[in-house]
């Protein structure tokens, strides 16, 4: 998979050189491009941001280098990736959220493209023009603000590649995890000591009988669910 990530912070995506994603960019797995959106100015101050029309508060990310910045990618990208266009992910608090049913959907895909918005956001003439030359989606992390889009596009990112075949060293433990295909949170889980300071492994899991042990992990699973996120829950039958 190529994916290929715009912003004016690059350093913001150092640690997909680490441990994992960066095991997968030497085996070749992943072919990772960080631009510098910069790079596209052409003023002694390299101004990426201007004010808004209309008034207000903030400042508002200029379409001229994200023009460019864009042609750029699909310029460099098309060919090797085996496609003509990424799918365009732009991270943003009022995007709709991202499940893990897109990083699913995403990792299907030859090509992807992140542009990091800072400040306000980016001029929405920027999405619009992208929109007629590829699939473009504006997704956000979760109803909580941060000051850009690098810290959404690496959690994104890690979501997506560690879904790729090959990318896990056991890809067993990608089979039982919160948010899978029963669509619960997962259940708690222990390991020895049996007994630590005072507090004890549930019997159940010592047992050996991995048919109660399995019953017992999935009320588990619904008695968390119920309790943190009962917006999961199937809706109950109707009396
Ligand atoms: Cl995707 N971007 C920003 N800037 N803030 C966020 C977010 C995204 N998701 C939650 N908060």
């Amino acid at each position: 998979m190529r994916i290929d990530v715009l912003t004016i912070f690059p350093d913001y995506l150092a640690p997909l050189d680490l441990s994992l994603p960066g095991k997968a960019r030497q085996r070749g797995l992943l072919d990772l491009h960080v631009h510098d959106l910069r790079e596209h100015t052409h003023d002694r101050h390299r101004t990426v941001d201007d004010t808004p029309y209309g008034g207000g508060a903030g400042m508002v990310m200029r379409p001229e280098p994200w023009g460019e910045a864009l042609d750029a990618v699909l310029q460099a990208g098309t060919g090797d990736s085996g496609a003509d266009a990424p799918v365009l992910l732009v991270p943003t608090p009022s995007g709709r959220p991202f499940k893990q049913a897109d990083a699913e959907r995403l990792a299907h895909e030859p090509w992807l493209a992140f542009a990091c918005g800072r400040y306000e956001g980016i001029d929405q003439r920027v999405i619009d023009w992208a929109t007629e030359r590829m699939r473009v989606e504006e997704v956000s992390l979760g109803d909580f603000v941060l000051n850009g889009g690098e810290v959404a596009a690496l959690a994104m990112i890690e979501a997506v590649i560690r879904l790729l075949p090959g990318f896990m060293g056991n890809p067993e433990s990608l089979a039982e995890e919160s948010h899978g295909s029963d669509g619960l949170l997962e259940y708690p889980v222990y390991t020895k000591p049996a007994l630590w300071r005072d507090h004890e492994v549930p019997d159940i899991l010592l047992s050996g009988d991995h048919g109660r042990i399995a019953a017992w992990r999935k009320e588990q699973a619904r008695l968390r669910t119920a309790e943190r996120r009962p917006d999961l829950l199937p809706p109950a039958a109707e009396a």
